[in-house]
C-alpha cells in the first residue's frame, strides 16, 4: 500500500510548538509520513524568540533535491521563509520538482512580534510564491499586508479573496482569530475555493496557549491533501484538529504555551 508522504519547508522552533516541529507532529497525528526542509533555526521558548539563523539557500535547495530524488510527496507546505533569496531559491526548486499540492502559510511574524519574513522579501513573496499556492492560509494581519484590505465583514473577506485569486491562488482560507472583535465568543474563518465559499465558526477558547496554531492548521490541511482528501474536507478536518488541540491545553513553559497536538483522536 502506498504510504502518504508530505513535506514542510519551514523554520525550526526549539520550543517544539510551531514551525517544523508542529508540522511533523501534525503529519504524524494524521498518519502521514512527514519530511522536512529546514530554512532557519530559531532559539525559542514559550517566552519568545531569541537568535535566528537562516540556513544557506544552497543547503535548503539540496534538501529539496534529496527528497525529490527518492520520495513521492503528494502535498507540501511552506512556513517561515525569512528572505527574498530563500524564496527565490525555493521557488526554482518547486518548479523543477513535483511535490504535489501546495499549501502556503504566509508566515510574517511570530506572536511576540519577531519578524519571520523580511519586509524587503514581500515583493518576491507576492510575485513568485503566491501565484503557485493551491491553498493560502492568511490571518487577518497577513491578509491586510497581501491585499490592503482590513477584513471586518463577510464582504471584506470576499473582496480580499477575490484579489488573491486574481493573482493565481486557488483556495483562500482567511483566519479570523485575530479579529478586533476578539471579545466575541465565536471565531470565524472564511473559505473561498474555486467552486464554492463557506464560513467556519468555532467557539473561541479563552487561552493564551495558542503558539503554533497557524502552523498546525496548515500542516493538517497538507496532511489530508497528501491522503487525497478534497480541499473542503481537508480544511474541515484541520479546523476540528485545531479546536481539539486548543481546548485541551498542555501546561508547558512559562509564557505562551504550545497546543496539544495529540488531542484529536485518529478516528475523528
Ligand atoms: O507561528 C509562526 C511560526 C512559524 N515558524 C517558526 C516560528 C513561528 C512562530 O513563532 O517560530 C519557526
Amino acid at each position: 500500500m502506498f504510504t502518504p508522504q508530505a513535506l514542510s519547508i519551514a523554520g525550526s522552533d526549539s520550543g517544539g510548538g510551531a514551525g517544523i516541529q508542529a508540522d511533523l507532529k501534525t503529519f504524524q497525528m494524521r498518519r502521514v509520513f512527514g519530511t522536512s526542509v529546514i530554512t532557519a533555526v530559531t532559539a525559542q521558548n514559550t517566552l519568545g524568540i531569541g537568535t535566528t539563523l537562516m540556513l544557506p539557500v544552497d543547503t535548503v535547495r539540496a534538501q529539496l533535491d534529496a527528497l525529490a530524488a527518492d520520495f513521492h510527496i503528494k502535498a507540501f507546505k511552506t512556513g517561515m521563509l525569512g528572505t527574498a533569496d530563500m524564496i527565490e531559491g525555493i521557488v526554482e526548486k518547486i518548479h523543477e520538482h513535483d511535490f504535489g499540492t501546495f499549501v502556503l502559510d504566509p508566515v510574517m511574524a511570530a506572536k511576540d512580534g519577531t519578524p519571520l519574513l523580511q519586509k524587503n522579501a514581500l515583493a518576491a513573496f507576492k510575485s513568485h510564491l503566491l501565484p503557485l499556492a493551491n491553498v493560502l492560509t492568511p490571518n487577518l494581519p497577513e491578509t491586510y499586508v497581501l491585499t490592503g484590505i482590513n477584513v471586518r465583514t463577510d464582504h471584506d473577506a470576499a473582496e480580499a479573496a477575490e484579489r488573491l485569486q486574481a493573482q493565481g491562488v486557488q483556495t483562500v482560507l482567511i483566519k479570523g482569530g485575530h479579529s478586533e472583535n476578539s471579545g466575541s465568543l465565536i471565531c470565524k474563518d472564511w473559505v473561498f475555493t474555486p467552486e464554492n465559499r463557506f464560513v467556519l465558526e468555532s467557539p473561541r477558547t479563552l487561552t493564551r496557549h495558542t503558539h503554533g496554531t497557524g502552523c498546525t492548521l496548515s500542516a493538517c490541511i497538507t496532511a489530508e491533501l497528501a491522503k487525497g482528501a478534497s480541499i473542503e474536507h481537508a480544511i474541515r478536518t484541520a479546523k476540528a484538529l485545531l479546536s481539539a488541540a486548543i481546548s485541551s491545553p498542555l501546561n508547558i513553559g512559562n509564557g505562551q504555551g504550545p497546543l496539544n497536538h495529540w488531542a484529536m483522536r485518529m478516528e475523528n
